[in-house]
């Protein structure tokens, strides 16, 4: 039976979440956790809504810390997230950049810790990079995307690169279609929306992550037909 193969209940279903925690947390690159799984990593500006994306893609209110201090999260943090389907993923929150009175010691850390997890971990297999809607794509944004192609400075495997766009809930309705189109004209490719107050956003934002790092998204069994 042909036709059985677009039947709904063939259509691709997300695997639930049954445990996300915190594993570890480096300063410096002796702290970082062996590099075991696939490892998707979440980068932007302080503030960008970074750790509230971790959060509510987790289904955690409060693992990842929020602070109103920008640029406050001065460590690389670990999560790992286990599925129904057995697969365990971990998210990586890195340190926001492009704060203003970003100090010398920051701007240090950047170049030490932080770019040498981005250019050397084995086990990285996305980048997620955040920009908010309403400010677009910054010198710092595209800065970090020619980074992780720069070829001469990479000893890893080529990672994906994701541009989503938050707080979309932010931006007046009419506005929406017209904020679309300018980021992705900015970042010459599509960008993810999102926004914390729209579950859907975050479930297809999981589809995608899941998509480019090739982990398949199972498909409910066929039921057995009945014999004519
Ligand atoms: N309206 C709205 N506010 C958001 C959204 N995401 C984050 N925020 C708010 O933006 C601020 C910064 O978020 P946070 O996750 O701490 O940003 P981070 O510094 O990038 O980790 C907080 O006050 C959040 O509540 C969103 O999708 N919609
Ligand atoms: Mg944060």
């Amino acid at each position: 039976m042909r036709g059985v193969t677009n039947s709904p209940s063939k259509a691709p279903k997300l695997p639930r979440i049954t445990d996300a925690r915190f594993v570890a947390g480096a300063t410096d690159e002796s702290q970082l956790p062996p590099p075991t799984g696939v490892e998707l990593a979440f980068a932007g500006r302080s503030n960008v809504g970074k750790s509230s994306l971790m959060n509510h893609l987790m289904g955690r209110r409060n693992l990842v810390r929020t602070s109103s201090t920008p640029g406050c999260t001065r460590q690389i943090s670990f999560f790992e997230v286990s599925f129904t389907d057995g697969s365990l993923i971990t998210l990586v929150d890195l340190p926001g950049y492009g704060y203003a009175r970003r100090s010398k010691t920051e701007r240090a850390m950047w170049a030490g810790l932080i770019e040498g997890y981005l250019l050397g971990r084995p086990t990285l297999s996305v980048v997620s990079l955040l920009i908010d809607f309403r400010r677009g794509l910054e010198a710092d944004d595209l800065d970090l995307l020619k980074m992780l192609a720069d070829e001469p400075r990479v000893a890893r495997q080529p990672v994906q690169t994701l541009v989503v766009a938050t707080k979309l809930d932010k931006v007046a309705a009419a506005q929406r279609k017209p904020a679309m189109l300018k980021v992705g004209k900015e970042a010459g490719r599509k960008v993810m929306p999102f926004s914390i107050k729209d579950q859907a956003m975050a479930d297809g934002l999981w589809a995608e992550l899941r998509r480019r790092a090739g982990l398949l998204i199972p498909t409910e069994p066929t039921p057995p037909h009945p014999s004519p």
